[in-house]
This record gives structure tokens, sequence and C-alpha cells, in this order.
């Protein structure tokens, strides 16, 4: 929650109006997690897209989650993920301002922390500080053979599915082995629906939080632990459309608009959140664009995502702003994830951070 905030239409709330789609899927979500009673939730991380979420969007969180684990009664589990987990300690994470919701469980240490609820271990893995730090407590991850059922909750990419990695600089990778040892693993981390080999799955995000994203359906999943049922259940949201390229070159400005409204009509677009990629932009079609016109064009959509390819290169130049020094590793992470890196291999300038930086300072 709180994704959205670059759609530049506020609601009444306040939020932008797809920071209110985005709210509305996971209330939505709640309702139908309340009418279904399960005996354990799960939350597998990153319920906000960032470390310090707005105050509002901190407030509707507590007030859902307040619903669901005390009114309703519902015992929750829920951890932090890469993008909600602080990247130094004392910075705390979102999570720990909603610890006083009773039947509410978090963890969001940075660390293994078990919950025993009715007759299940729930063996609860946030997103941790360091990759060595993850590996740790993996090792610790050991299911208890006194309990009926044994569950793990955790945030990452299953080691050896890449498909599974969202870029991110901060993420972990899940041996699978580890999940073969429980009953059930519940995964976060991935925005889409996808069952794991036996016993495991991310449930994926409650909305659509890229124009990848645009269709794959949404929800969570019910599981019954024996004989182990995986459903899904959908939640629907607000559709997302990829329109097709179009070729600039040698159209005039005002040409290139009228060929980008014939295709938002065609699509029927006026409710959706629309992407159109441009290629071939010159620096004519560039000067000659009626920038009215397509400002004009953009009211007329939910959420119009222009993108134009120019045919010349343009570098932006990253700001580097940052006084207070941390831990240098983590820093150079947080540097990474802002800048430009436009045609570098952001994973491998990560694992040297990790490797060089890490090794000095600790
Ligand atoms: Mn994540």
């Amino acid at each position: 929650m709180g994704a959205g905030e670059h759609v530049s239409r506020r609601g009444e709330s306040g939020l932008t109006v797809r920071q209110e789609d985005i709210v509305a899927s996971f209330v939505a979500a709640v309702d139908r997690i309340i009418e279904l009673r399960p005996d354990i939730c799960l939350h597998a991380g990153d319920l906000f897209h960032q470390v310090r979420p707005l105050n509002r969007i901190l407030a509707i969180a507590a007030e859902q989650l307040h619903r669901l684990a005390a009114r309703a009664g519902i015992p929750t589990v829920i951890i932090s993920g890469n993008h909600d987990a602080p990247r130094q300690a004392y910075v705390g994470a979102p999570l720990d301002v909603l610890r006083p919701i009773s039947n509410l469980h978090v963890a969001a240490r940075g660390e293994l922390e078990i919950f025993t609820i009715g007759s299940c271990r729930v063996f609860a893995l946030p997103h941790c500080l360091s990759t060595r730090d993850m590996h740790q407590q993996l090792q610790a991850c050991i299911p208890d053979p006194g309990s009926t059922y044994n569950v793990l909750v955790t945030h990452g990419v299953i080691a050896g599915m890449p498909e599974f990695s969202m870029a991110d600089l901060g993420e972990t990778e899940i041996p699978r082995d580890v999940l073969e040892r429980f009953d059930y693993a519940a995964l976060g981390h991935y925005h889409n629906y996808r069952v794991i080999g036996a016993r495991a799955c991310y449930a994926g995000s409650t909305d659509r939080l890229s124009i990848a994203e645009r269709d794959e359906p949404k929800g969570f999943v019910e599981v019954e632990l024996d004989p182990l049922r995986i459903h899904f259940h959908e939640i629907a949201g607000r559709a997302m459309i990829d329109l097709p390229r179009i070729d600039a070159t040698g159209q005039r400005g005002d040409q290139l608009v009228e060929l980008i409204e014939k295709q938002l009509v065609a699509a029927d677009s006026a409710e959706k959140i629309v992407r159109v990629r441009i290629d071939g932009l010159s620096p004519e079609t560039l000067k000659t664009l009626p920038v009215q016109a397509l400002a004009a064009l953009k009211e007329r959509v939910f959420s119009l995502d222009l993108q134009f390819n120019r045919s010349e290169g343009e570098e932006a130049s990253p700001g580097f702003g940052r006084s207070a020094i941390g831990r240098l590793d983590l820093g150079f992470m947080e540097f990474l994830e802002q800048a430009d890196l436009t045609g570098l291999d952001k994973k491998r300038l990560a694992d040297m951070a990790q490797t060089y930086l890490g090794q000095t300072e600790s």
C-alpha cells in the first residue's frame, strides 16, 4: 500500500486516485478473509512499498489489520519485505507501529520469529539486513516435530528461479530445500500468483503494481493443510493495458498526438491504466509537439503513461546528496537504487558492494 503516488489526480481522501484503488483492493481482500474465517492469516511482506509510508497509509493499514486480527479475531502474522524493511536497524520498521494490535504477530526485526497459533508453529522470517544474515536465519528454520503443523512465511526469490526476481537490489534468495521442510511455505516478493513445487506458493499482490502485471489475476490464496489444497481468490482491480507501439519517425508533433488519441479511443481507455510507447522521437517531432493537446489527452484517461524513446540518447545525472554515513554497503545499495544505471548490471554491482563494503564494516 502507498504505491500509485505518481498519478497526478487526487481523490477525496487526499491520496492519488491510484493509491485509493490499491487501498480498496487491500480492503476487499480483508473483507473476503473475514468472511472465510481462516484459522490463521499470513502476510508475506512488503505491505508497504517503502520504509516510510505516508501517515495516512499507515493509519489505513492499522485500521484494516485491527479489523482483521483484533475485531474479527483472525490470528494474523505479518513480516517485513525488502521494500518496507529498514536499511539501518535504528530506523525501525513501519510494521512496528502495528505491534499493539492484539492477535497480530509482527516479525520485522530482520530475524526469525516463531509464533505458536493453535496446533501450528509459524516460522516468520522477514527480510534480513544482509544476505549473510538471511542464510544464518534460514538455517534456524527447522520444523518442530512435536507440532501438528509447521508453516513458513518468508520473503524473497526462490534460488535458481530468477523469474521470481523483481530486479530489486535488496532481494534475497530462499533455497528450495528450506521450503520442502514445511507443511506449507507462504512466499512474498513476487507480485503474481504462482504455486512453487508441492507445498509453497507466492500469493502475489492484491493489486497490479506495474504494467508487466497487466494480464495477471490479483488476489490472495486460501490454503488447507491436510490434505494440502491451495485455492486462489481473485480481487478485481482496475484494468491495465499496453497499447501497440507507435513509430514517430517522420511525424509532425500534431500528427503524433492524433495517432495516440486514435489508439486511446479504440482501446476504450477512459477508466484504465494505459501505457503507450512511442519510438523514434526526433528533435523535430519534439519541437512541434502540442504540449496542451498532450495534457488534454492525459485528462481523458485514468492514468496515461507516455514513454518517448528518443532517436538520440540523453543522459540524466544522478544526484548523490547523502550526508549521514551508516553501513557502507547499505548506503551504496541505496545510492544504486536512485542512480540511473541504464545498461549496467545492477545485480552484479550490488553483489560486489556487499562483498567489498560489507566486509570492512559491520
Ligand atoms: Mn519484495
